[in-house]
């Protein structure tokens, strides 16, 4: 599950900007602290929903600009797919219980969003152990969830599945009751980036949907997330979904003790930039343990973050594509995020450990 990221900026936002509509370096998290990384100034003046100057977008290189053209042709030209019905809100059932021998993380039943937590997630072979056991678990029920990805099931089922499975496991789903979050799963079709709500809506034939999974099983979270194909999915789509998946691998690919941070955005956005694809910033990854989020924030974008990976720590990384604008509007539930032009989305996250050469994906079955 992401992090909502949240820098306050107030002094140069315009209030002629619709609230839902928050450029990336105004944010804050769920809990609604100040994101304290340093980001300079975006340029004063009057606001605009283009990209903040603060992102260093590389010259573009003949391939890729002929890549970019190629792309905006292709999305001109498939206007019949872009005329989908855009997503609606479905009936959202009642909170699904869990027994009671289940061991609860602490901020459920509180209704408020946890304070990010600011320590790195270290762990001894003990923790390393539990946490590959958490993070198998959720591996396992994301694949069996994506099992059920056909047309005219509804999101609603697949959470309960979803539930069921974790609860049978002896774990509990992370996501029910995080900041009042009323399902145990979220489920994100088509224009959807993250944090849908499972509902009665039935999935179409051509539908994407991101289902995210995080199980707390001894004590550890363990979060992934896959962005599935319902029926018949057209090309241009296909090619996004595989492409973000493909930027989580890259991302992945540059972990090792000692590595930079920044690394991850750079890895990812490049290879976003080589499709034309934007890369959200809006939502980040996260520290994951015993607590669900926490410190390292792991930005998808190019940034000049300091900071280093440490072996023997666990973090999810999650990249956001979409296939047109990054801008986004969050629904008045407070959590599901689509993006503002109705353009699709597509997202992949896993669990790493940082090892001495490298990094380890811990869900995974
Ligand atoms: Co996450």
């Amino acid at each position: 599950m992401a992090l909502k990221a949240f820098i306050c900026r107030p002094c140069c936002v315009s209030a002629a900007i619709p609230p839902s509509i928050e450029p990336s370096w105004r944010s804050s998290f769920f809990v609604g602290q100040l994101l304290e990384i340093s980001i300079p100034n975006p340029p004063s003046g009057e606001y605009t929903l283009k990209r903040p100057g603060i992102i260093v977008s590389k010259k573009l290189s003949g391939l890729e600009e002929a890549v970019r053209i190629q792309r905006s042709r292709e999305l001109h030209g498939s206007i019949k797919l872009r005329k989908r019905a855009p997503l609606r809100r479905g009936k959202v059932s009642g909170r699904l219980p869990v027994p009671d021998h289940i061991c609860r993380p602490p901020y459920v039943d509180s209704g408020l969003l946890p304070e990010l937590s600011r320590e790195h997630q270290l762990h001894d072979d003990e923790g390393i152990s539990r946490m590959k056991a958490a993070c198998e678990l959720a591996a396992r029920v994301l694949d069996y969830a994506g099992t059920l990805v056909r047309p005219s099931v509804t999101t609603n089922e697949i959470d309960k599945a979803v539930h069921n499975m974790i609860i049978d496991a002896g774990a509990y789903p992370s996501p029910l009751g995080y900041g009042g979050f009323p399902k145990s799963v979220c489920t994100s079709v088509n224009e959807c980036m993250c944090h849908g709500i499972p509902d009665s809506r039935q999935l179409q034939d051509g539908d994407i949907i991101n289902i995210d999974v995080t199980v707390y099983l001894n004590g550890y979270h363990g979060d992934t997330s896959k962005t599935f194909l319902c029926g018949n999915v057209n090309e241009l789509t296909k090619r996004l979904v595989k492409v973000a998946e493909e930027c989580l691998e890259r991302a992945i690919y540059v972990c090792k003790d000692g590595a930079n941070f920044k690394k991850i955005g750079k890895r990812i956005s490049e290879h976003a930039e080589k499709y034309g694809y934007g890369v959200v910033e809006r939502f980040v990854g996260h520290g994951v343990g015993t607590v669900f989020h926490s410190e390292p924030l792991i930005l998808h974008h190019r940034n000049d973050e300091s900071g280093c990976m440490v072996e023997g720590e666990t973090f999810t990384i999650e990249p956001i594509l979409t296939m047109g604008s990054t801008e986004n509007i969050t629904w008045d539930d407070g959590w599901t995020t689509v993006t503002a032009d109705g353009s699709r989305a597509a997202q992949f996250e896993h669990t790493i450990l940082i090892t001495r050469t490298g990094a380890e994906v811990l869900t995974k079955c």
